[in-house]
């Protein structure tokens, strides 16, 4: 009996756990191009071509491979609008009465697929090193789940940077050295740019017609979008970008959107590129002299530990992660983060940065836009919904425990011990974005005080009970009480009146 194999945009991988499952000979592939999917949050309109391109070409390279693939498209009149629609019809349309698939990296998907009157079995997504019973393990009686531990069981697992039980270098991580202010300018010409082929071009007509009210800009789009090009993006990255990237992974400049990073996230989340073949070729180059250990281990902890970690905290958290408010935040998000006017330099350049490239940085998002809404007190899911909508490499089960855990506190502390906040100084002392700003940075109040150093403190005001007790935070508070009285009333006062031109709609 002919059985369907679901394979969903961010599934494009050969070797995915529904593929091996399924016989060729016999089974029918299901790729399907839905409105559900595409529009459940207002997707960047790059990330929505990049996804539907990849999806075409992954398509006609199983077929080329022997697979029978049912690949529906977002215009197809018989379009059911939604995943399981697609199964349905095409369940009907095959006589197929069982259905296999890869774990979806959303709980969205995974109940509408679990509810489905067919069954669907679903099998794990083994393309991550960290199975959910392995995080589970891992995290069973532990007080606190703090990243750092678990990365050191991922380099034991996978041998990456070790020489025998030891880390290379003498040293688990080398953060430390991975934190120079912003260099004066860059060595590397950024990411590759790929011209758009016949299948894209239609791509982008289609998305062009269907989503031209999404925020962000579709053109120029010169992603990759197969396996092979997104193999040469990393390529040229290992030559170009790698040596550097731990310096200045915390830097930020006005004119250089990508500094030393690899821009491999939209292809690792897709499919496109294997994990674990992108850490091996990182560590290579550190054997082979071309890169120094802070720059590889910097880099490889990102993917076997953060990566992996943001995940297993997602499924270990549950469907309800989504809607947690720990510090009971309930502003809405300002209309600057979808392009509205805005004096910041910091902030309107990560979201100019966002809407051209579908694309920022891991210290714009947290430092930048994460930690203003922070500051500001913002819902903090209107803050997920917006990093959701506005990345090409945002998928919730790394997405959520970024912005709800990592950037907005909003987990209450499980991701992180402390908030990332900062006042200007910090924004000053790592980026350009200060000498080009309508507001003066050294400013502590008064006309044109930098917005970060009022509602810094504003915040830290607002949950002393929460954040005082905190050994880390302690310095903190002490600097605060320090400050005479007279001036930390005028600080809050100065930081009320922006929030509220900001919550009237005013430019700010
Ligand atoms: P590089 O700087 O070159 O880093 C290398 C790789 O490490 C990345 O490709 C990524 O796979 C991995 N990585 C680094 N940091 C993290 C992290 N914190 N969590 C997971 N993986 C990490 N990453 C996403 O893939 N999708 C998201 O939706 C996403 N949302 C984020 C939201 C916030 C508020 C923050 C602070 C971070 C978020 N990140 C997200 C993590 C990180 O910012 C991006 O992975 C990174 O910017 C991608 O660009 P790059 O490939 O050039 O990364
Ligand atoms: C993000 C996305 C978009 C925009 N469109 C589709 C689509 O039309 N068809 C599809 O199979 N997948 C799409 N995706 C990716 C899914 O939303 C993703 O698989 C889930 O969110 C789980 O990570
Ligand atoms: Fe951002 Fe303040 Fe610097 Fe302006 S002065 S760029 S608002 S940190």
């Amino acid at each position: 009996m002919v059985r369907l194999v679901l394979v969903l945009g961010d599934q494009l991988s050969p070797t995915l756990s529904a593929l091996r499952e399924a016989d060729r000979s016999r089974d029918v592939v299901v790729m399907a191009e839905v409105a559900d999917e595409a529009s459940y949050v207002p997707h960047h309109p790059k990330k929505i071509a990049f996804l539907f391109a990849a999806m075409r070409k992954f398509a006609a390279r199983l077929r080329g491979d022997g697979w029978t693939v049912a690949y529906t498209r977002l215009d197809d009149p018989e379009n059911a609008g939604s995943i399981p629609g697609e199964l349905l019809r095409r369940a009907e349309e095959h006589g197929a009465q069982e259905i296999i698939a890869t774990e979806p990296g959303e709980w969205r998907l995974i109940s509408a697929l679990e509810e489905m009157p067919i069954p669907v079995h679903q099998f794990g997504d083994d393309r991550f090193l960290a199975s959910h019973a392995d995080f589970e393990a891992w995290a069973e009686g532990r007080k606190s789940l703090r990243m750092e531990y678990f990365y050191r069981e991922m380099r034991r697992r996978t041998g990456l940077l070790m020489e025998g039980d030891k880390p290379a270098g003498g040293k688990w991580n080398f953060d430390h050295e991975n934190r120079k202010p912003a260099p004066g300018g860059v060595d590397f010409s950024g990411p590759m740019s790929f011209a758009p082929d016949e299948t894209v071009e239609e791509v982008l007509d289609l998305v062009a017609r269907r989503f031209c009210n999404n925020f962000g800009r579709l053109r120029p789009f010169d992603f990759a979008t197969d396996e092979g090009q997104a193999r040469r993006q990393l390529a040229h990255w290992l030559k170009g970008g790698l040596a550097k990237f731990g310096d200045y992974q915390d830097a930020m400049l006005t004119d250089e959107p990508y500094l030393y990073h690899g821009l491999i996230s939209f292809y690792m989340n897709a499919g496109l590129l294997d994990p674990m073949e992108v850490c091996r070729k990182v560590e290579q180059a550190w054997r082979d002299g071309d890169a120094p250990i802070n720059a590889a281990e910097g880099f490889i902890r990102q993917i076997i530990g953060w990566r992996e970690y943001m995940r297993g905290i997602y499924f270990l958290q549950g469907p309800g992660y989504t809607s947690r408010n720990a510090l009971r935040h309930d502003r809405k998000l300002p209309w600057m983060y979808w392009g509205g006017e805005t004096a910041m330099n910091c902030v309107g350049t990560t979201v100019a940065n966002t809407r051209d490239h579908a694309y920022a940085h891991h210290i714009q998002r947290l430092m930048i836009t994460g930690n203003f809404a922070l500051i500001a007190q913002v819902d903090p899911a209107e803050v997920h919904e917006w990093y959701l909508a506005v990345y090409a490499d945002a998928y919730e089960w790394v997405e959520a425990p970024n912005v709800i855990g990592m950037s907005q506190f909003a987990d209450g502390g499980i991701v992180g011990s402390k908030p990332y906040v900062s006042s200007g100084s910090y924004i000053d002392r790592m980026s350009d974005y200060c000498k080009g700003c309508a507001y003066d940075v050294k400013a502590k109040t008064g006309e044109g005080a930098c917005p970060f150093n009022l509602l810094y403190w504003h915040f830290l005001d607002r949950h002393r009970d929460r954040f005082e007790p905190n050994p880390r935070m302690a310095q903190m508070y002490r600097t605060w009480d320090r400050m005479e009285e007279g001036k930390r009333r005028t600080v809050l006062a100065e930081a009320e009146a922006f929030l509220g031109r900001m919550d009237r709609g005013e430019p700010v």
